[in-house]
């Protein structure tokens, strides 16, 4: 259900969500490759795979913006999830809160208002969803308190278990204030 202001839990296919932004799980070359990468740029069309080559770098927890072309929305934020295997535990959920932070100060000066993520780092990279979404869902409601544009997140999950665990881990955190 979508409300229009604070976090929404989905399950869909991110390229169908109109948003003002969508979020891609890229890697730092910013080179076109599977997952949600994959399904983004071939919902966009090759213009995407040229805008993000023409930007060549995105280093790990950063993020940056390329048009949407011809996804419904208007803008792309790609960023880069640690590879799980490839950190020590803090540094993956420090790394992981970045991208999320990275990319809602990243939409803000774009005037972004509603802005979908998938569950990024969860896929190719490894990371267990449990934490994943502790991450993002703590990194959401910061970004709320905090009163900036964009006022709507949308966690896109891509199945019933990952919605699961996003609803639960909302439910907690809300919880604990
Ligand atoms: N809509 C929403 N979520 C999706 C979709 C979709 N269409 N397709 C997949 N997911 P991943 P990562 C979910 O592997 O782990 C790429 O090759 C998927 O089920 O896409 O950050 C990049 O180029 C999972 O829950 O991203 C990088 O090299 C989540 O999206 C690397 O993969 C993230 O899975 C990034 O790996």
């Amino acid at each position: 259900m979508r409300e229009g202001k604070g976090i929404t839990i989905v399950k869909a296919d991110i390229t169908t969500l109109d948003v003002d932004a969508i979020v891609n799980a890229a890697n730092s070359r910013l080179i076109p490759g599977g997952g949600v990468d994959g399904a983004i740029n071939k919902a966009a069309g090759p213009a995407l795979a040229e805008a993000m080559m023409a930007i060549g770098r995105c280093p790990t927890g950063e993020a940056v913006i390329t048009p949407g072309f011809k996804l419904l929305a208007k803008h792309v934020i790609h960023t880069v999830a640690p590879v799980y295997a490839q950190h020590g535990e803090d540094d993956v959920w420090r790394l992981l809160r970045n991208c999320y932070r990275n990319s809602l100060a990243l939409a803000s000066l774009h005037g972004v208002r509603s802005i979908a993520f998938p569950s990024l780092g969860t896929g190719v990279y490894g990371i267990p969803i449990a934490g994943a979404c502790k991450a993002a869902v703590g990194a959401a409601l910061d970004h709320l308190n905090g009163g900036d544009a964009p006022a709507e997140i949308v966690f896109c999950c891509f199945s019933d278990s990952d919605a699961a665990y996003y609803r639960s881990a909302l439910e907690e955190a809300r919880r604990k204030g």
